[in-house]
């Protein structure tokens, strides 16, 4: 797990966070954060180069939902606003609280996992206010507005798993306490940025890293190259996970009841089994299937 270095001059200190940032400082400009790290959206700053950025990645993505992501991300995406500029973080908010009490709230980039757990915690999801360079076009490392927005938001308009979210938050608050928070970010790799969910028409997308990505949302439904398990928390939380290319294992819930139910009870007991498992028999390989759990295979 890589760590991130705040060089905001405030001496934050330092976030394990688990994406692909390497040891460089995090993009952003930290100083105009907030003590919570959250901070306004500077929309004045950006381009019509920037506007441009999102109005392509949108309108790409966009075309390729229907029979990839769920249907509860396609009804609710047309909720992000006009789709050639980069929407107002405040617009969206005031359709999100009507429908689940959700905020969007600006922030320069990555945060400390603390703080990350925090926000979620009081139903506010921290969307990066920058954007990625045109150069950045298909992949950017660190999770931009474009990630964040149409990745993330649109799902937050489902009342069960905007539910299931603020309770990963606060089970986050305790994971942090409880040093477990290596686990607990494998259940939100796995599930809030990777997840898939079986359907009647087949499996689909929920993951917000499926679903901000051009490449990996048809790879995740289609290629017969990954493995695709049926959801196993304690199972999901002794696998490992690669940060650099599409995901050699899936994770397949039933439904976003399923998510919030494995969230409702005390992890304690659960990370202690988690680590008693790992220490007897390892940790799990992406790509690896163990004897006798659910697969699915893409016909
Ligand atoms: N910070 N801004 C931001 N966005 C994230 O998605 C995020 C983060 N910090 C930590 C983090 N995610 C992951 O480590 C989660 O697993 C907690
Ligand atoms: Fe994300």
């Amino acid at each position: 797990m890589s760590t991130v270095e705040f060089h905001d001059g405030l001496n934050r200190g330092v976030a394990p966070v688990t994406y692909g940032t390497g040891d460089r400082p995090p993009r952003g400009d930290y100083g105009r954060a907030k003590s919570d790290y959250t901070c306004e959206q500077a929309y004045a700053h950006y381009t019509a180069a920037d506007h441009e950025t999102y109005r392509r990645l949108y309108a790409r993505q966009v075309q390729q939902l229907p029979g990839l992501a769920c249907e509860e991300f396609i009804r609710a995406v047309q909720q992000l606003g006009a789709p050639d500029r980069i929407p107002r973080f405040d617009a969206i908010s005031e359709r999100l609280l009507k429908a689940t009490g959700w905020q969007v709230v600006g922030v320069p980039g990555l945060i400390p996992e603390e703080a990350f757990f925090a926000l979620l915690a009081e139903r506010r999801f921290p969307v990066t206010d920058w954007i990625r360079k045109p150069e950045e076009f298909d992949y950017v490392v660190e999770p931009d507005v474009f990630h964040d927005l149409f990745g993330h938001v649109p799902l937050l308009f489902d009342p069960v798993f905007a539910d299931y979210m603020q309770a990963y938050g606060a089970g986050g608050l305790k994971a942090s306490r409880l040093d477990a928070c290596e686990l607990l970010a494998r259940l939100y790799w796995y599930t809030v940025e990777f997840g898939l969910i079986a359907t009647p028409q087949g499996l689909r997308a929920y993951g917000a890293g499926i679903l901000s990505s051009a490449g990996e949302l048809r790879h995740s439904i289609t290629s017969p190259e990954p493995e695709r398990v049926g959801f196993d928390l304690k199972r999901l939380m002794r696998s490992r996970y690669r940060i650099d290319t599409y995901q050699a294992t899936y994770f397949v819930i039933d439904s976003f009841q399923q998510l919030f139910d494995a969230t409702a009870p005390d992890f304690t007991p659960v990370y202690r089994e988690v680590r008693d498992s790992i220490a007897k028999s390892g940790e799990i390989e992406a790509g690896v299937v163990l004897a006798g759990e659910r697969r699915f295979s893409v016909a």
